[in-house]
């Protein structure tokens, strides 16, 4: 084996040069103050924040074969071990110790090669990696070996966790690959730069500066996402504008392209329905018109010349005055299946968004994707996925799961979640979303039996879908910290994980993000991870308890309105979303009001049918329920309500105190923001509940039950300007 060990020289030298600018990350590490830069990737020395012995010996790299890939992998593997263990080591083209860690594919390294891993590592695919302790040469190493590159770059990324989160090194059997294939982020990026929905500073795409200019953010950017698996990027807007499919732009989106690729990022575009009579001067974007498929054949095969792994294009079609093919009288499938004919000789996706909702007299806007699109089960092309929002209207803090999961076997469903808090408190609460997430990945569609979960479906072990995937709208933007608030980082890595693997417990995720990024102290770590596994439930809590729903002041979707009603278009307005009136409150969803429950299968159908057999958390979105209902605990409706209100305002009090209790183990720039944006948060809970109590309470006529503090403000008060303008909170804590 010795000669096979010769027969390639060692690489690396030249890549680390190509690569320097992505020390820049690791460079900055030396920094005291932690400015949160680093996301997870922090690679702080092992014992620094640490209470116990953790020793894990690494004493050569063995990275066979030449490609920025692999020089990806070198730069990861030296910077962080060489952090992480305090220790400089040798990159070497042999085994000559114990503790080398040798890494690549059977094609690039002799080594791996040798091993004769070649079935097991086919099946897991060119994502997908092994990592094994095994005695090479008589000596003990660490092998990370995948049948592509970026399975070997995933690896690392994998050891570096262990490592981060003081894993044992020295006995591992570890085999992984991706359950989903298309892991996305959905940047809804304008070209100006701003962000729709953003809160985290400006878009990290500097249109302007670009193809000229690349910001080396970028490679760090890219770093992140391969090291938690995400495999994708749709650089814009899902409003999108024409312009980023003209040839000028696509220069521009090639050199973003070129500096993914090495991390496994691929890019995809939003693309505009309309585009070819924006850029193409023809009269007509009928997708059954000769000229407007030749359009798109000419515009895909022009991006894949510039661009040969481009992902496809995401559409958002006759939703929210978007153009589509019911522009032009067709459906859906008329125009899905065109662009995919377009993309399907270069491989690439059409991903159509579900998220269509036609505003009719008297309609249920849950009910309206599965109307519009079930019908088509079946049609779509081989090369389309229909994505999927988790819940029937729109990213709420709690939805019941989208009734499409399940209703259509013979369609390539993808799940489209948000990231970006858009109606979760945006950058300035702490909500961690994996149980959000979890939630309806393991719900139950009962449509083949008990057990049929929405994650069952996606992975395609339900239908056996050939393509799967997952998009997460970004919360990234141009802050120093990416995400604004802290813990948003904590959701942006929460998705790569999900995405991964959909069976992902959330408290590993959590404990895995807590270890990375804040701390190891045992006592700080289990702290901080119960406050994240709880937020969920406490923004529920504040904002929308028992099933509630889009009842957020309109525009910026911050802060309570409940009362609003200025929109013409009904179902934008909290009004028509909770209906209270002096008999009860909630949208009657059964056969007796919009009958959108016939939408599910007849087993969870019989659940939400019936108010009793409902559970609570989604009562009053499937059911209109009298005030004086008496509800599991014994009290009523009312009584519960207020008191779920009060609940998260004392969660979030209690926080506030768990966390100043943990300074000094945090780090103390961290500490601090965290510190303000939960100041924020507990104005804005109690803000949430004062005004949502004070205006139900003219429908339910009753006093606030015991234990329920009375409001700070009027309900005029309230009314009168939304959250975000109430008081100078915002300004001057941000
Ligand atoms: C809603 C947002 C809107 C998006 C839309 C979408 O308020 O800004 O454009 O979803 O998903 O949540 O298309």
């Amino acid at each position: 084996m010795k000669k096979t060990y010769q027969r390639r020289r060692r690489t690396g030298a030249l890549g680390l040069v190509c690569f320097a600018f992505a020390l820049q990350l690791l460079a900055v590490s030396n920094a005291k103050a932690d400015d949160g830069y680093r996301l997870w990737l922090r690679y702080d020395h092992l014992p620094a924040n640490v209470s116990k012995d953790y020793r894990p010996r690494v004493t050569s790299f063995v990275v066979q074969g030449q490609s920025p890939t692999l020089d990806a992998v070198r730069v990861e593997l030296s910077g962080g071990c060489e952090r992480l263990l305090d220790s400089a080591i040798p990159f070497a083209n042999r085994i000559d110790g114990d503790g080398a860690l040798v890494v690549g594919t059977p094609s690039g390294s002799p080594l791996i090669d040798d091993l004769g891993w070649g079935r097991q590592l086919a099946a897991l695919g060119p994502e997908g990696f092994r990592i094994r302790s095994v005695k090479l040469g008589g000596h003990n190493v660490t092998v990370i070996a995948s049948q592509g590159e970026v399975g070997a770059l995933y690896g690392a990324f994998y050891f570096l966790r262990l490592l981060q989160t003081e894993q044992p090194i020295d006995r591992l059997d570890v085999s992984q690959k991706p359950r989903l294939q298309i892991r996305v982020l959905d940047h809804w990026d304008n070209l100006d730069r701003s962000v729709e929905r953003g809160y985290a500073g400006r878009s990290l795409w500097d249109w302007d500066a670009l193809p000229g200019k690349v910001d080396p953010r970028l490679v760090d950017y890219a770093r992140a996402n391969a090291s938690i698996g995400i495999n994708g990027s749709v650089l814009n807007n899902v409003n999108a504008n024409s312009k980023s499919l003209s040839a000028e732009y696509l220069q521009k989106t090639k050199a973003i392209a070129d500096v993914f690729r090495p991390y496994g990022v691929r890019v995809y575009l939003s693309a505009r329905f309309s585009a070819p009579m924006e850029l193409g001067g023809l009269k007509t974007a009928d997708p059954l018109d000769p000229e407007v498929a030749a359009w798109w054949k000419r515009k895909a095969d022009e991006i894949y010349k510039l661009i040969p792994d481009f992902g496809g294009f995401l559409v958002k079609a006759n939703s929210e005055g978007q153009p589509g093919p019911r522009t032009y009288n067709r459906d859906h499938v008329d125009g899905a299946n065109m662009l995919a004919a377009a993309l399907a000789p270069h491989n690439g996706v059409v991903i159509w968004r579900a998220f269509v909702y036609d505003a009719k007299p008297g309609y249920d806007r849950a009910a309206a994707a599965f109307d519009q699109l079930q019908p088509f089960d079946g049609k779509f092309a081989a090369n389309v996925l229909l994505q999927v929002k988790n819940g029937a209207i729109d990213f709420q803090p709690r939805e019941p799961f989208h009734p499409l999961f399940g209703a259509m076997p013979k369609t390539q469903l993808m799940l489209e979640v948000q990231i970006t808090q858009e109606y979760l408190g945006q950058s300035n609460h702490l909500v961690f979303l994996a149980p959000l997430w979890r939630e309806v990945l393991d719900s139950d569609t009962r449509v083949k039996g008990p057990g049929s979960t929405v994650s069952k479906v996606l992975d395609g072990s339900l239908f056996g879908q050939r393509l799967t995937g997952m998009a997460g709208v970004a919360n990234t933007g141009t802050d120093r910290n990416w995400t604004g608030h802290p813990f948003g980082q904590a959701n942006w890595y929460a998705f790569g994980r999900l995405a991964w693997n959909p069976d992902t417990p959330s408290r590993q995720i959590a404990d895995e993000w807590v270890k990375m990024t804040l701390t190891r102290e045992p006592k700080a770590l289990a702290v901080v991870t119960r406050i994240m596994l709880e937020s969920r439930e406490a923004v529920v809590d504040y904002m929308t308890p028992l099933g509630l729903h889009h009842i957020m002041w309109g525009g910026h979707h911050y802060g309570p309105a409940p009362w609003e009603n200025k929109f013409d278009r009904p179902d934008w307005n909290p009004v028509y979303y909770h209906k209270a009136d002096l008999n009860g409150i909630g949208f009657d969803r059964t056969a007796t009001g919009s009958n959108a429950v016939a939408q599910y299968s007849p087993e969870v159908r019989a659940v939400f049918s019936d108010p009793a057999a409902t559970p609570e958390k989604y009562l009053l979105w499937f059911h209109h329920v009298p005030w004086d209902r008496k509800l599991r605990s014994g009290r009523t409706l009312w009584d519960e309500l207020a008191l779920h209100y009060q609940r998260g305002v004392d969660w979030v009090r209690a926080t506030r105190k768990e966390w100043d209790a943990l300074a000094g183990v945090i780090d103390p720039e961290l500490h601090a923001a965290v510190k303000r944006k939960l100041e924020i948060q507990e104005r804005d809970a109690v803000a949430w509940r004062d005004a949502c109590l004070l205006y139900f309470q003219t429908f339910s006529k009753r006093p606030l039950p015991p234990g329920v503090e009375p409001p700070q403000k009027t309900l005029e008060e309230y009314k009168a300007k939304s959250i975000l303008e109430i008081d100078s909170l915002n300004q001057s804590l941000r």
